[in-house]
């Protein structure tokens, strides 16, 4: 895997894991300014074994004349039982998108750790893994690989500039009181 966000942020733990895992604005925004369009959320449910489960369904745009502009895909999020509400979060997400060559062949595995510091600090560390269902030819995999990666860098480099100013407007407010 490869990390692609690991920083401290001023707020909880707990806000964290709501903008990111819940119905929030910010995710909501997020979205949108990714062009992720049609976004419908299934709410957290414990399975059997106690870990938490959702899946999401979206369309996200593709900037690639090669691929096509769009793809519809669905997000399967596990909250590992082992999570303590307020302190750590571990959550996985497993990413298909349907529409695009070769999605027959492979996933995305994100992995988000977020781990209360201090009471109003936390970090966010973000871990992606480029899955194979089958081995493709070599050409192939490099080519989806290559695609995959610039893709993903490119949404945790602005979710982490959206999460700085999310952080911004929390910590100006509590100066205010
Ligand atoms: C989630 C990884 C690969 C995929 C895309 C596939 C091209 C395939 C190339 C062919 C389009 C929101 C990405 C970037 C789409 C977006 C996915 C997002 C950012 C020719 C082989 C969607 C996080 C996430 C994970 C994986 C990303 C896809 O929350 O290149």
């Amino acid at each position: 895997g490869r990390l692609y966000l690991n920083k401290v942020f001023h707020m909880s733990a707990s806000r964290m894991f709501d903008l990111l895992f819940t119905e929030s604005a910010f995710i909501r925004r997020f979205m949108t300014v990714r062009k992720i369009t049609n976004p419908s959320f299934v709410a957290w449910q414990k399975d059997p074994s106690g870990d938490m489960k959702r899946s999401l369904n979206y369309t996200i745009t593709i900037s690639n004349p090669l691929i096509g502009k769009f793809s519809t895909a669905t997000e399967y999020q596990t909250l590992y039982k082992e999570s303590l509400e307020g302190q750590s979060y571990l959550v996985d997400s497993e990413v298909y998108t349907h529409d695009v060559p070769y999605h027959d062949y492979f996933y995305t595995q994100n992995r988000y750790y977020i781990k209360s510091h201090t009471k109003r600090k936390c970090r966010l560390k973000v871990y992606t893994d480029v899955k194979y269902k089958k081995q493709p030819w070599g050409l192939v995999k490099s080519f989806i690989t290559k695609n995959s990666w610039s893709g993903i860098e490119d949404y945790f480099r602005q979710l982490e500039a959206e999460l700085l100013e999310e952080e911004a407007e929390i910590n100006q407010g509590a100066a205010e009181v």
